[in-house]
């Protein structure tokens, strides 16, 4: 039997909630389980092993009684009480839960009062109006639920590369364990780093396919097979993505890990550029074409490839990194010598919007401190939320002080070499003005401006908005650009061009932001961003040390569009950032 793993066991938590909910039982008991869940979505340990030690009632959160069902769970895979739970609902009715803006409220009353138990007859449902008539439901409640069902349609068999990247790492890891694989890599848009990927293509070298391939569908990870040949197998993982094996030899590899990393776009070009030398191009090979394509009588002999680098050489190009092979202009560039000499994570010195326990975060200020300089930056952003962001628990004026001062004091132990920087992340009101006054931003080090409210202003009323918080001097970078949650919530719109332009006549930095949800500023907006000039800064907007890791997903789309370590701020050390971020304020006055 394969391990139950950390995720898992969360959900079954996370359900167990919401059924709870639907019986209406009290929310001390419900409660109960929503904490534990969080909980352990973010516990580092080992649980099997604290499992076996009879160690989980200590993780914070969990109590007895939960501790005993995570064991059961742990030890059998299975957990009576949520099975015999979950036979008392409709089996469809769980699905329901994935809607964005669906609660358990709302399920009981569609169940209760309408009998609907699946998403297709919610759908019926809001179509023909009975949704709008239900009691505290409204026409706008049932568009926003038909709008999420379409949402769900649209986006099903796609993934963040957030949740599956442990996945695809773990599984081209221990292929390269194997004694048979000469080479291993994952392929496909997630090395291109997409920020949305459909399934997973995983690349292998050896002499050995079959006993490859054995491994590879034999995985614990894998629910089902779909398909299992001996140089090409496709299955599913328990995580939902799809992935793809191809197995090759070696002196096929350089030709296969370009075909199969794409884009295919990228590939057409690559392919046009071998038949202009006289010479084929596939997955296996550069050859002599059969039938040349050049005017060149006699095409010379192509020369022997042994890697990738290779491969472009001979087609009169320079390297090209996977994150920029789009079909956006990498071919000129490489051409001429002048593709960017991307960002990598080792660069980045520090960072600027996250979240502590004094809003919705759920590590204190010290341990976020500390998480980042085990990281090796040397300095951290503390951005937390204004007052306006209730639900987050936004900071009042005294408690913003008090983080201040809570902030100094913590520095002053440092002895220089690390800094908190205090911030916050201030709510852009709906006509653009800020949720706190100029003279309370102005004792800030530096200050994040986000939209949290009022997300369907017109494009014209939106832009407005953000380019008034952006004209303010106090105001160093925007937040979350457009708000979206990938696969879950459009963002609100903008316009893109002119909110650069502003950016760059204020001075003001453009936040990407990295945690995985987000990944906003978009990639495809970066190369305009920086020939107007303008800034990035790659934010995690962590609110967990362990989001701290979040880095690295928004360096791979900051790679993605074209940045160097020079257009990044966080990439100065300690001792240049802080002019950096007082040189807004500086020229206004
Ligand atoms: P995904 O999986 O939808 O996120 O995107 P990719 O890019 O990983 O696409 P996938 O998995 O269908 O195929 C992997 C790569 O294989 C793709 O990026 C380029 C190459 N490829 C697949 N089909 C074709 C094709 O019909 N023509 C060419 N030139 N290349 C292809
Ligand atoms: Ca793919
Ligand atoms: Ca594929
Ligand atoms: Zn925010």
């Amino acid at each position: 039997m394969a391990q139950i793993t950390k995720d898992q066991i969360a959900d079954t938590l996370e359900s167990i909630a919401q059924m709870l909910e639907i019986k209406g039982e009290n929310v001390f008991k419900i409660r109960a389980y929503t904490n534990a869940a969080r909980a352990l979505e973010t516990y580092p340990g080992d649980l099997v092993a604290a499992a076996a030690e009879g160690l989980l009632g200590e993780i914070p959160g969990v109590g007895k009684a939960i501790a005993e069902k995570i064991t059961e769970l742990v030890a059998t895979g299975q957990l009576a009480y949520f099975e015999s739970l979950k036979a008392e609902f409709p089996p469809g009715l769980f699905a329901m839960f994935e809607l964005q803006g669906l609660g358990p409220k709302k399920i009981k009353a569609l169940w209760e009062t309408l009998g609907v138990t699946t998403v297709p007859e919610l759908e019926k449902a809001c179509k023909d109006g009975r949704v709008a008539e239900l009691p505290g439901f409204g026409k706008k409640t049932s568009d926003n639920i038909l709008a999420a069902i379409q949402s769900r349609a649209k986006h099903a068999g796609r993934f963040r590369l957030g949740s599956i990247a442990a996945d695809a790492e773990r599984m081209v890891a221990e292929l390269r364990e194997l004694p048979e694989v000469f080479q291993a890599a994952i392929a496909g848009s997630y090395r291109r780093r997409k920020e949305v990927v459909g399934d997973l293509d995983f690349i292998v070298a050896t002499n050995t396919p079959e006993a490859v391939s054995e491994f590879f569908v034999q995985h614990e990870m894998v629910e089902s097979v779909i398909a299992h040949g001996p140089t090409k197998s496709s299955v599913r993982f328990r995580s939902g993505i799809q992935a793809d094996l191809r197995v090759v030899k070696s002196a096929e590899y350089p030709f296969a890990l370009n075909y199969f990393t794409g884009s295919k776009e990228h590939n057409i070009l690559m392919r046009q550029r071998a038949l202009a030398r006289g010479w084929t191009l596939n997955e296996y090979r550069l050859a002599l074409a059969e039938k040349p394509e050049t005017r060149n009588q006699k095409p010379e002999t192509p020369p022997e490839i042994h890697d990738e680098p290779g491969l472009y050489r001979a087609l009169g190009l320079d390297y090209v990194e996977p994150e920029l092979r789009e079909a956006c202009g990498e071919f000129a560039a490489a051409e001429a010598h002048t593709l960017p000499d991307l960002i990598e994570t080792e660069n980045l010195r520090g960072t600027f919007h996250n979240h502590t326990t004094a809003s919705d975060g759920r590590s204190t200020l010290a341990e976020m401190a500390e998480a980042a300089q085990e990281l090796g930056l040397q300095y951290l952003g503390i951005a937390d939320h204004s007052k306006s962001s209730v639900q987050a628990h936004g900071l009042e004026t005294d408690r913003l002080l008090a983080q201040i001062a809570e902030i100094k004091a913590l520095n002053a132990t440092f002895d220089g070499h690390f800094r908190i920087f205090a911030g916050s992340e201030v709510d852009i009101h709906k006509d653009g003005s800020l949720d706190f006054p100029d003279h309370l931003l102005e004792r800030l080090d530096y200050v994040v401006a986000s939209v949290h409210s009022s997300f369907s202003l017109t494009e014209v009323e939106m832009t407005k908005r953000l380019i008034r918080a952006m004209e303010n001097p106090h105001v160093t970078m925007l937040g979350h650009l457009t708000g979206r949650l990938l696969l879950s919530r459009d963002g609100y719109a903008v316009n893109v061009p002119a909110i650069i332009e502003a950016a760059a006549a204020t001075g003001t930095m453009t936040e990407l932001n990295a945690n995985p949800k987000r990944l906003d500023m978009d990639w495809r907006w970066w190369p305009l961003a920086k020939e107007k000039g303008v800034r990035c800064v790659i934010n995690p907007d962590a609110h967990h040390t362990s989001h701290l890791q979040f880095l690295h997903f928004g360096v791979g789309i900051a790679r993605k569009g074209w940045l160097t370590r020079k257009e990044v701020v966080n990439c100065l050390p300690l001792g240049e950032i802080e002019a950096m971020l007082a040189a807004k304020r500086a020229r206004r006055k």
